[in-house]
């Protein structure tokens, strides 16, 4: 029943707990609790009818005066909490605008192809409008493919000059695109007449140096037919080089020795005052085309091996081949 201890008792009770309250929404309940419908404070309100008048009248005062201080109360500590609140949140979201830029890792400017892709999409579009398809090859091939079916058997002086490194199971890291080329002729979709080109990377044992990788580029090329001599392979190579640089470049033909091609060629690029070996060739040996299942009795064909990271220095007149494959984005932003 209601008395002026339960009254006070309410209202130092509700004072604590406002008090000792931490966030608005726990604050927005006791409202609730203490003045809601059904809260305390209202329901001695309501047990104000039961008792006499004179009681009533003192009660009526003290319950006034609790819910007056218990109001009060609520509100500055809901004034101190949404303070508190706002406070924390700008500490949390401050940003300080007077700070340098963050500095990305590599860098933001827009990314574009490396000089050597570049090149080799521009080949691609050449050759594809000279009939050719584009053709892949593995990096990681079969000794057969790189050698044997090439004419170069294990015993063959050639090996020497190609070494490359060997998987425990007996492939190895293919030294040349010409790997491509016994590989194409297998696949029956490229039964002749047919002209493919095939780009990639190739690795080889190599003592490095300015025009010298152990990781380059080339592009193999190869064309089948009933008669195909070596005046189509000049066209074809004359081609090539007129569309990449502009103009005639500067070469020389002559004679060199693969035993996949017979005749065959070296065709070497004037640059940086000397000669450079850039784009060998020949009329593919009738041993390859029989590795290819192909009848040399009928058809011909000629076969080159173009050094597609040479033809991009030669293009750029980049001294060093290792910029190529450097990563040094000082470098490589100058063909962006
Ligand atoms: C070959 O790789 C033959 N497969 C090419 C071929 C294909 C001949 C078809 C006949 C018919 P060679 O080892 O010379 O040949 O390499 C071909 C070209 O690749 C060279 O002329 C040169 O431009 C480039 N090249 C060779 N070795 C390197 C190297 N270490 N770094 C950069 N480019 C190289």
């Amino acid at each position: 029943m209601i008395s002026a201890e339960s009254v006070d008792k309410l209202k130092s009770d509700a004072l604590r707990l406002i008090e000792s309250a931490g966030d608005e929404n726990f604050l927005v309940d006791l409202r609730v609790k203490l003045l809601g419908k059904k809260g305390e404070l209202t329901q001695l309100m309501k047990q104000l009818g039961q008792v006499d008048a004179e009681q009533r009248k003192e009660f009526g005062g003290l319950l006034n005066k609790a819910k007056q201080e218990v109001e009060q109360s609520l509100s500055s500590k809901q004034k101190i909490l949404s303070d508190q609140a706002r406070r924390a949140k700008l500490e949390k979201e401050w940003i300080d605008v007077t700070l340098p830029k963050k500095q990305p890792l590599v860098s933001d400017a827009p990314g574009s192809l490396h000089p050597i892709f570049q090149v080799q999409q521009e080949l691609e579009d050449i050759f594809r409008g000279l009939g050719f398809t584009v053709v892949d090859g593995p990096e990681v091939e079969k000794e057969y493919y790189n050698f044997e079916a090439l004419n170069i058997p294990a015993t063959h002086p050639a090996r020497d000059m190609q070494d490359t490194i060997w998987t425990t199971a007996g492939d190895l890291l293919r030294t040349h695109t010409s790997s491509i080329q016994v590989r194409a002729l297998e696949n029956v979709k490229n039964t002749p007449p047919l002209r493919i080109v095939a780009p990639g990377k190739v690795f080889r044992y190599e003592r490095v140096d300015a025009s010298h990788g152990h990781t380059f580029y080339q592009m193999e090329g190869m064309m089948i037919d009933r008669e195909v001599t070596v005046g189509h392979l000049i066209y074809f190579m004359r081609t090539l080089l007129r569309q990449i640089f502009g103009f005639d470049p500067k070469i020389r033909l002559r004679p060199g020795y693969f035993p996949f091609v017979e005749p065959g060629f070296e065709l070497d690029i004037w640059f940086n005052e000397k000669w450079m070996e850039l784009l060998p060739c020949g009329l593919i040996h009738p041993k390859v085309l029989e590795y290819g299942g192909i009848d040399p009795d009928k058809w011909q064909g000629f076969a080159f091996g173009l050094g597609l990271s040479r033809l991009v220095m030669s293009r750029y007149k980049i001294n060093d081949i290792r910029h190529l494959q450097s990563s040094d984005l000082r470098f490589l932003r100058q063909f962006s």
